[in-house]
């Protein structure tokens, strides 16, 4: 065993827990998955209890906490060197992560109007133009790669950067977002991965509702 254990929020909804635990998944790296609901109003006391920022995702390896999705992928990757978590070329690795920062620190309008709902029933939903231009780029950013890489992944082989817009692709795709069939058969390669596909599942089987993210 690694001595790993990643805490999450609501697989349904909670889109930071979704980026470490796929990555970790993809690169076949074992840990104990803990999920901790935030179906309360004002957040679980539980979460608060264990993280210190009173979110999830959170790291537990020994004694040592890591929060902070990208801190966690990074901790993980240096962990497991050979687990393929980034790209082996040092230039890609770099554009790799300043697209996964990108994802980090940007895409306020698209995160804040369209929540992740893996469960959501594809339905379209109109957005102004601020969540239009997140869309926009972030169709530059997934072209440019797989351009550069050939795919099947923006990198080749699925990186943490596939993690890190994993649940992009959700919300591209629920909200029906996107048209260009290019991005879709992108969004098409993530959705099947089993990786994906296993978080989709236990979030599918979840009983949880939060109304603030059903939009
Ligand atoms: N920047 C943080 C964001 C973490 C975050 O916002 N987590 C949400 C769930 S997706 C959370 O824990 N919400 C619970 C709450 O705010 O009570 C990261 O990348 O890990």
């Amino acid at each position: 065993m690694t001595g790993l254990t990643l805490y999450v929020g609501n697989k349904n909804y909670s889109s930071w827990s979704m980026r470490p635990w796929m990555a970790m998944t993809a690169a076949g790296i074992a840990f104990e998955d803990v999920v901790i609901p935030f179906d309360f109003a004002a957040g679980n006391p539980d979460i608060r209890a264990i993280s210190p920022t009173g979110k999830v995702p959170l790291l537990r390896h020994g004694d040592l906490l890591v929060w902070e999705s990208l801190a966690i992928i990074e901790y993980v990757a240096e962990l497991f060197p050979d687990a393929g978590l980034w790209p082996s070329d040092r230039q890609a690795r770099a554009r790799a992560r300043s697209y996964s920062m990108e994802m980090l620190s940007g895409f306020r309008a698209l995160r804040g109007a369209c929540p992740m709902n893996i469960r959501r029933e594809r339905r379209a939903l109109q957005v102004d133009a601020d969540v239009r231009a997140d869309v926009v780029r972030i169709e530059q950013i997934w072209k440019e790669a797989l351009a550069h890489s050939g795919g099947p992944f923006l990198f080749g082989s699925f990186s943490a950067a596939d993690a890190m817009y994993a649940p992009v692709v959700n919300r591209f795709d629920v909200y029906d977002l996107v048209a260009d069939q290019e991005t879709l058969g992108y969004m098409q390669r993530v959705k099947a991965h089993f990786a994906f596909r296993k978080w989709e599942e236990a979030a599918r089987a979840e009983p949880w509702v939060v109304p603030d993210d059903e939009v």
